[in-house]
């Protein structure tokens, strides 16, 4: 039996759509073999958030959107699971948002930045940056190869948005100077923990409703997006969302 032959009805349909994605996106050189992996620790924790968008994560996504338009220079890191899972809603938040759009790899090869790029223009991204090895550079805090941004992109971000992200890479955001939004379904996470703004929700339910709240945010003048993130407290998002992995653990 194969994805096809699964109807719409099935009450595990998304699931299985997702799986899909991720497991065809493997087979096309997008997603890592750890990529899978991750894709398996995340289905865990959004089972036990009940498959759901949580409050306290509708309130980190605005205050996310909020951030987004008041930065002077924010970018969207896109890896191979997110590029998998929503390459169309990547497509349209550069369309109604500031954001620009940096490939950024964990598990960096010249061949799976090459199929994420083809699959993203597919879907109608436009300009996609850390392409360029000429416009490569390191991220000052970390010595070693896998913090390498590009200077057009995260180099000169003030806010950079990172989904399912490595811990040591998310802290050498922060150490750098840069605010986060984390999209990462673990509460517990240390790239969770680290960020400026965390959504602990699935990335593909945070995409769609990101989206929506940039667009009524975009209404607000900027002092009322201000107001959004002085209110904004991320450790009492974390915590709430702790709680809530706890209580159906
Ligand atoms: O494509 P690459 O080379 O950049 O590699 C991407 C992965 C995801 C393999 C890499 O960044 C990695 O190893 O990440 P980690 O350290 O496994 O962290 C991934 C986090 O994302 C975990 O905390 C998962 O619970 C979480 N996660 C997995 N799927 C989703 C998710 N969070 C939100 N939505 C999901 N669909």
């Amino acid at each position: 039996m194969s994805f096809k032959d699964v109807p719409p009805s099935h009450p595990r349909y998304q699931s299985l759509l997702m799986r899909h994605l991720i497991a065809e996106g493997g087979k096309k050189g997008i997603v890592a073999d750890s990529g899978l992996i991750a894709h398996g620790r995340g289905e865990a924790f959004d089972y036990l958030l009940g498959e759901k968008t949580a409050p306290f994560a509708e309130k980190a996504i605005e205050a996310a959107a909020a951030l987004i338009l008041e930065s002077k220079r924010p970018i969207l890191s896109v890896n191979g699971n997110l590029a998998a899972l929503c390459p169309d809603d990547i497509a349209e938040i550069q369309r109604v948002s500031p954001l620009g759009i940096e490939v950024n790899l964990f598990y960096r090869t010249p061949k799976r930045e090459r199929a994420i790029f083809r699959h993203l223009k597919r879907h109608g991204v436009k300009s996609i940056l850390g392409l360029k090895k000429s416009d490569t550079v390191r991220l000052s805090s970390m010595d070693h190869a896998r913090r390498i941004v590009d200077k057009n992109g995260i180099a000169a971000a003030d806010t950079v948005i990172i989904p399912l992200e490595d811990g040591d890479r998310a802290e050498a955001l922060v150490r750098d100077g840069k605010k986060t939004v984390v999209i990462d379904l673990n509460p517990l996470s240390r790239s969770a923990v680290s960020g400026t703004v965390t959504v602990v929700d699935n990335i593909v339910r945070v995409m769609p409703l990101l989206i929506r709240k940039i667009k009524e945010t975009a209404a607000l003048t900027p002092s009322q997006r201000q107001e959004i993130l002085a209110a904004y407290d991320n450790r009492a998002v974390l915590k709430e969302a702790e709680a809530a992995v706890r209580r159906h653990s």
